[in-house]
């Protein structure tokens, strides 16, 4: 009789974070489904991909088994294998002599999105070793919220409230449905209660007809509102919904008097611009956005999910700080009417304190410094979030200033086809002296690097997931099933490496024993994580009889915020700025008459996966979405396939007409360029040149003027 085991644990494909029941039988996963009934939550999307995912994953016959080492040229794709030992000791003599002969900042730690506890292993590794070159796709993911959030409220973990239905259900630059991308502490049946309770009002903020509950057929386009805004013109947007509710009085004036700061400030910035600038900017009607204001401004709870949309651009914090105040005006933050919430998450140790809380030594002769970095003294607040921005890294590397990376270690993350401009990346990316890239599958990176290390995938191991952190809870991922060959986890990996350059006091024997660390301010080992709790959650402020109140240092929402005042950041965002990302080259001309902007896979997480069977199968070839009466003009059907071109070059995608849509803008997918449609990587027409967001280093990877014309199905 076959072996039967049943586990409890998490899909950590999009930060839905799933409950999972993993059923493995003579130790291989026979089936996947969600776990109700766990207590844990359960959203689960409609296409089950955490399912394909993980089995496809964990059975995949393309897994890396064994460490690598190039043969012959790099890029040429011959691989000898070769042992761990031999493959970490000659990644730690090269670490030591760069080290020695130019300076621990030389090496770069290049990571993606954590999956458990690897990207916190990886910066702990940097503190250790000296360097604090980490680059982190933090600059276009994440930051820009948790941050104005912070900045504006006095904390990073503002959620939305659900005990009751909101009046209003505001969906920003997100696509909740698809890709967790907002509300992911709402579980879906909550949210879908409240669509039918009659009680809420849906506004939706997306060039695209997103779906919104698909079971039901339901889209953007059956919301009270489906704006479709120019890419990129959203801070302008959300400025312009200011104005209506300063200027038409529909704030609450003894909450403006007692829980605000720099309310007057802000009334003189709406002064200096008019509601006709706003609707040509951003070709939102004025009056759509005079309704929607005053819908939002008088029905309480309201509540606004923003997206990955507004975090990739030059204006990207001031355009969350816009949103911040908007919700912090209408009194809905931490108050009793208000439609989002603090929460104050568990006492672990939180992700900054292992990666630098006990190595203060290390940090006193090797400072984390902004001075010490790639990109300089003058970087606002990234380096102080512990990153520095993908683009420097290739700035440095292709212009060897201020001087040149020598080592580069990836982990969980794909830069090839993820930075914007490939074609720099991939050029920046061959001048290590040394790449090694931790991975799953062999992947556009893998393919330019020295050393390969086969990774165990997060269900191979055990490891806590506590990304997103600003989610403030954390779950156990409980190894189900052992890795593939020879693969290890990047924990082990690094907690190995580190061994060999002298670095074992600030590691451990072995995993485990980091786990426990990370639980230890609970009062918790992992296996009485991993066991008996498996999950803890933030507490909630709400306080239905008071206002919470606010952490920030005059304990008010922070309209005009002094800190950034003292960061060299605006205090208050402003109109003229939050042009920007509509200036200069994003312009439209005659050559470029349209606009790109992307959305993420509904099936794939990112630029992963495209090899996986399984998920391969559920989706469509890369899509464009554009208008038909564009499309028409243009001479082109729907699936046809099409090139966009940017000043950057073009790339290949296939054409969906979607009525509806603004007729100037083109909205590709993001993600694609490992193992099949290689020419439909869209960062082959993005651009990794200034501006950049000064605050936290985002780069524009939207709203660039294009056009499209018909390619042929092949060349
Ligand atoms: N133009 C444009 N560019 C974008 C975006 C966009 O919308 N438009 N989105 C941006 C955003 S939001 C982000 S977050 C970045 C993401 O960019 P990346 O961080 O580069 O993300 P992925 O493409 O997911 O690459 C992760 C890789 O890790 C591998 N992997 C999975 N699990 C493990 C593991 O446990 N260990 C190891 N070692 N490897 C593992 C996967 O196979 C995959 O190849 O891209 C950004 N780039
Ligand atoms: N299935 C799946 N899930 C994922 C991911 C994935 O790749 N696939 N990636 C994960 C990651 S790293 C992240 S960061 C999140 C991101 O998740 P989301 O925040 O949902 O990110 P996107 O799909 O990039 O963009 C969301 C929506 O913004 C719209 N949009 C594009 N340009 C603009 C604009 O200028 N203004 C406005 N208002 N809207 C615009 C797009 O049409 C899209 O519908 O998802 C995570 N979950
Ligand atoms: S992909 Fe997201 S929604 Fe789907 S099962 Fe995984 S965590 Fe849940
Ligand atoms: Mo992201």
């Amino acid at each position: 009789m076959a072996l039967r085991k049943e586990h409890v644990t998490f899909c950590h494909i999009c930060p839905n974070h799933c409950a999972l029941k993993v059923i493995v039988e003579d130790g291989k996963v026979v089936e996947v489904k969600a776990a109700g009934g766990s207590g844990f939550p359960v959203h689960m999307c409609s296409v089950q991909k955490g399912a394909d995912h993980l089995i496809g994953t964990v059975n995949s016959p393309d897994r890396l088994k064994k460490p690598l080492r190039r043969k012959g040229a790099k890029g040429e794709g011959k691989w000898e294998e070769i042992s761990w030992d031999e493959a970490l000791d000659t990644i730690a003599a090269k670490l030591l002599e760069v080290k020695e002969k130019y300076g621990p900042e030389r090496v770069v730690l290049i990571l993606g999105e954590p999956k458990g506890m690897e990207f916190a292993f990886a910066q702990r590794f940097a503190t250790a070793f000296g360097t604090p070159n980490v680059i982190t796709p933090g600059n276009y993911c994440g930051v820009q919220n948790t941050e104005a959030l912070r900045y504006t409220f006095g904390s990073r973990y503002i959620m939305a409230r659900m005990d009751s239905n909101p009046k209003v259900i505001v969906i920003w630059g997100a696509n909740p449905a698809h890709t967790g991308g907002t509300f992911s502490n709402i579980g879906r049946y909550d949210f879908n209660r409240a669509l039918v309770s009659g009680d809420t009002k849906l506004v939706v903020v997306d060039p695209k007809n997103i779906e919104i509950w698909p079971e039901k057929g339901m889209r953007a386009s059956d919301a009270d509102y489906w704006i479709r805004p120019r890419p990129n013109s959203d801070g302008i947007l959300a400025m312009g919904m200011i104005k209506v509710i300063i200027e038409e009085k529909l704030y609450d004036r003894e909450y403006i008097e007692n829980w605000t700061v720099g309310f007057d400030e802000l009334c003189k910035e709406v002064a200096t611009f008019t509601l006709d600038e706003v609707e040509e900017l951003t070709w939102v009607p004025k009056e759509t956005i005079q309704q929607v204001a005053r819908l939002y401004a008088t029905n309480k709870p309201g509540i606004i999910g923003t997206g990955n949309a507004l975090e990739g651009s030059v204006q990207a914090f001031q355009t969350l700080r816009a949103i911040c105040i908007l919700r912090g005006i209408t009194g809905n933050v931490n108050t009793p009417l208000g439609g989002h919430v603090e929460l104050v998450p568990p006492k672990y140790h939180p992700p900054g304190s292992f990666m630098l809380g006990d190595l203060k030594d290390r940090l006193r002769e090797y400072p984390r410094s902004p001075e010490r970095t790639i990109c300089g003294p003058d970087f606002g607040l990234a380096s102080r979030f512990g990153y520095v921005p993908t683009q420097a890294l290739v700035h440095a590397l292709l212009e060897e200033k201020p001087y040149l990376p020598k080592v580069g270690l990836a982990f969980v993350t794909n830069p090839l086809l993820t930075y914007p401009d490939s074609k720099a990346t991939e050029a920046a990316f061959r001048k290590f002296e040394l790449l090694v890239v931790s991975e799953l599958f062999h992947t556009a990176t893998t393919r330019i690097a020295d050393i390969v290390l086969p990774a165990a995938f997060l269900h191979e191991h055990d490891s806590i997931a506590y990304w997103p952190a600003w989610f403030a809870n954390i779950r156990a991922n409980c190894k189900v099933v052992d890795p593939p060959g020879e693969a290890w986890s990047d924990m082990k990996i690094i907690n190995e490496l580190a061994k060999r350059v002298g670095l074992e006091r600030y590691f451990w024997e072995n995993e485990e024993q980091a786990l426990d660390y990370m639980l230890k301010p609970l009062g918790l080992t992992w296996k009485q994580f991993r066991d008996e709790v498996k999950y803890l959650h933030g507490k909630s402020k709400y306080d239905p009889d008071k206002v919470a109140g606010y952490g920030t240092p005059s304990g008010k929402v922070e309209i005009y915020c002094e800190a950034l005042k003292k960061a060299n950041v605006d205090p208050l965002p402003r109109f003229k700025d939050l042009k920007e990302p509509l200036m200069g080259r994003f312009e439209l001309s005659e050559e470029y008459p349209l606009i790109m902007t992307n959305y993420k896979s509904e099936i794939f997480m990112l630029s992963g996966y495209r090899n996986v069977e399984a998920m391969r199968k559920k989706s469509l070839a890369p899509t464009t979405y554009m208008n038909p009466e564009t499309a028409k003009e243009l001479g082109l059907q729907d699936g046809d396939w099409i090139y966009i071109e940017t000043y950057k070059g073009k790339m290949k995608q296939r054409l969906s007409v979607q009525p509806g849509m603004h007729p100037k803008v083109v909205n590709v997918e993001f993600g694609w360029g490992d193992h099949v449609y290689e020419d439909a990587n869209m960062n082959l027409i993005t651009d990794y040149a200034p501006p950049w967001d000064y605050p936290t280093g985002s780069v524009t990877l939207r709203g660039y003027p294009c056009k499209v014309y018909k390619a042929p199905e092949k060349e």
